[in-house]
């Protein structure tokens, strides 16, 4: 048998000794207890609390909450012993863990909305404090309460009814639970120390289900998770779903068959948020309260930003949610950790599920949990709390030098933004002077795009991946940069290394024979033909010799390149610029290798197809609506890049 398949069996066999160990430790060490939480408009929120055994009047701990939208039950400390707490670790160090149904969800009370909308705190009346403490009064007429009020009345219950705590609350939650994690920062409650939004969903019209405004179309299949009232306290697997368990119908050729997206419409007729998603289909009130960020102002606990430069789900949130509190809360403790992980995967003990193609080995998990994320919460939960935590501004890890940097500041204060021109020859230049003898800048490279033949986002396209698509963030990009109707741009192989570290933002000069058309970046590294493999490489049928690895990618829907909540056509044949940021990296392209750009308008079926023709609302485009198109992206367009020495 092969030595690595020995070695992912002793792995799997010590992953789930840890597990049971860690499950037997839960059952030995803590106690659990389950309560229906009153909120102040008297919805009931159903609440799982773990208490360490041997917490006393003497021996008093913190809380460590999370507020869910996925069920308590199946994900409480029981079943996944591993992770209770952000990690096994401070299940160790001992916490009173805290789980929580969110409002409208699984066994607590309330009907169900995406993204609560946060109701800001009015000022409070005279001689009252503000609506946050205001229990047992209804808040403003906005309405139910929102995820602040309610993580509020939560908290205040908690301080009362669980004997043993030391009067500190951190939360914590990885995605939706991070964007919950995220919504009790404003008039947070007093007794909230310390929060870390990891993963956490910030926008949908930009995390998640659209990315600058293309539709998300590999996440259809979750619809029935978040546009169906849940049935009240079940374990039920989300997936019991006709339209998911369809096996082929996770298939590209099937989505591909099943044509323009007004079809679906066949499946989600009674799905409460696939019809939101259809009836908003630009950046309009509907989308703009539910994001977080507006409300990120004067937050007093400390928090600490985690995210995975590999994450497919949610990277604009925690960058956006850190970036955004560094403007309009410049008071607050606030700290980044972006690790070269996936969706999520720096709360599991094993390298093998960081949903990533590329990584560095299993102990960079058991790192990030033991020296970045327990050293947060012991601080702030049972230590000094006075913000002297010795951990940086910033803690991010190179991912293409294998390595930890930290920053006092982020983006750094170091970085230099540097242009790169896409000529026409398909350099990728920092001078016209080896771009194509027109190197005035009108020269332009040229492809046809059709809708019909769209370009797949990852080349196993047989199926979405499970849940969500995670794999095409670090797979190898040489079965695009093959096709015709993308387009290839590359330096010469690199001299020395070159450093990226912040955002990148694409300045394009496009047009189209069409009227509508989306725009795809992907930032490539591509290794040298004789580069040796990662000792650790959790795909052992990759070999990295050539290998074109995708850094970054993105995509805007042309129709929003003036503005995300009025869309306009493009004239046909017209130089039009489209700009938009792809996001955040810190990664070396080592001596050797080469940067390389791919340009596309088509990426299916992550995004779905634009019709190329303008249409008020894509989700609603007829068969007869999708055309081909002649794009041209001109000499003058540019990447810029921020280096770092
Ligand atoms: N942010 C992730 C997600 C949200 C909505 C749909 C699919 C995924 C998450 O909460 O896991």
């Amino acid at each position: 048998m092969k030595n690595w398949l020995y070695s992912l069996l002793a792995l799997t066999f010590a992953l789930s000794a840890q597990a049971q160990n860690a499950g037997s430790f839960v059952r030995e060490n803590y106690q659990k207890f389950e309560y229906k939480i009153p909120t102040r408009d008297g919805t009931k929120l159903h609440t799982a609390v773990y208490v360490p055994k041997d917490a006393s009047s003497t021996n008093k701990y913190p809380f460590l909450m999370q507020r869910t939208c996925y069920s308590v039950a199946p994900y409480g400390p029981d079943a996944y012993a591993a992770q209770v707490g952000p990690s096994g670790t401070l299940m160790r160090d001992k916490y009173i863990f805290v789980y929580q149904d969110v409002r409208g969800r699984w066994a607590s009370e309330g009907k169900w909305t995406n993204m609560t909308p946060n109701i800001p705190d009015p000022q409070p009346a005279a001689g009252k404090k503000g609506k946050k403490a205001q229990t047992g009064v209804a808040t403003s007429t906005a309405g139910a309460p929102d995820e602040s009020s309610d993580t509020y009345d939560t908290i205040e219950w908690l301080l009362k009814n669980v004997p043993n705590n030391n009067g500190r609350v951190g939360q914590w939650g990885i995605s939706y639970p991070g964007f919950y994690t995220a919504a009790s920062l404003p008039d947070a409650h007093p007794a909230l120390k310390a929060a870390s939004p990891q993963a956490p969903v910030s926008d949908f019209f930009f995390d998640d289900f659209h990315h600058n405004g293309a539709f998300i179309q590999a996440y259809l299949f979750t619809y029935p998770v978040f546009g169906i009232q849940t049935p009240g306290p079940t374990t039920k697997s989300w997936y019991d779903n006709a339209f998911i368990r369809t096996g082929s119908k996770d298939g590209y050729q099937w989505q591909l068959d099943l044509g323009p997206l007004k079809n679906v419409q066949n499946y989600y007729k009674d799905n409460f948020y696939w019809q939101e998603t259809v009836e908003h289909p630009n950046y309009d009130e509907f989308w703009q309260k539910r994001s977080i960020l507006p409300h990120l102002k004067n937050v007093k606990p400390a928090v600490m930003t985690v995210g995975g430069w590999f994450d497919a789900e949610d990277l604009y949130g925690p960058l956006n949610i850190y970036k955004t509190i560094e403007k309009t809360s410049p008071g607050t403790y606030n700290t980044l950790v972006m690790g070269p992980f996936g969706h999520g995967r720096w709360s599991r003990e094993t390298g093998h599920t960081l949903h990533s193609n590329i990584y560095f080995g299993d102990s960079i998990a058991t790192f990030y949990q033991r020296n970045i994320e327990a050293k947060f919460f012991n601080h702030f939960l049972k230590g000094t709390g006075d913000g002297k935590t010795s951990l940086p501004e910033a803690y991010l890890f190179n991912t293409g030098r294998n390595e930890w940097r930290t920053f006092d500041k982020w983006p750094a204060a170091e970085a230099e933004t540097r242009s790169y021109s896409l000529l026409a020859n398909g350099a990728l230049a920092t001078n016209r002077t080896m771009g194509s003898p027109d190197a005035s800048g009108n020269g332009f490279s040229e492809f046809m795009s059709d809708p019909m033949k769209p370009v797949p986002y990852t080349e196993d396209n047989t199926t979405t991946q499970g849940f969500t698509p995670f794999n095409y963030m670090s797979e190898d990009q040489r079965f695009a940069g093959r096709r015709p109707d993308v387009l290839t741009f590359q330096t010469e192989v690199l001299t020395e290394d070159l450093t990226l570290g912040g955002e990148i933002t694409a300045k394009l000069k496009v047009s189209t024979t069409g009227t509508d058309a989306d725009w795809v970046v992907k930032l490539i590294d591509v290794y040298p033909p004789d580069e040796p493999n990662h000792p650790y490489m959790p795909n052992r049928n990759i070999v990295l010799g050539g290998y074109q690895q995708m850094v970054r990618s993105e995509a805007m829907r042309g129709r929003f390149r003036n503005s995300f909540e009025k869309p306009e056509p493009f004239k046909p044949s017209e130089i039009t610029d489209v700009t938009f940021r792809l996001q955040d990296v810190l990664h070396t392209f080592k001596k050797g290798h080469r940067m390389m750009i791919q340009v596309q308008s088509t990426w299916f079926p992550l995004i779905d197809r634009n019709p190329q023709k303008y249409v008020d609302n894509i989700f609603k485009a007829e068969e007869s609506d999708f055309q081909k198109a002649t794009h041209r992206v001109y000499e003058n367009s540019v990447i810029d890049v921020q280096v770092l020495k």
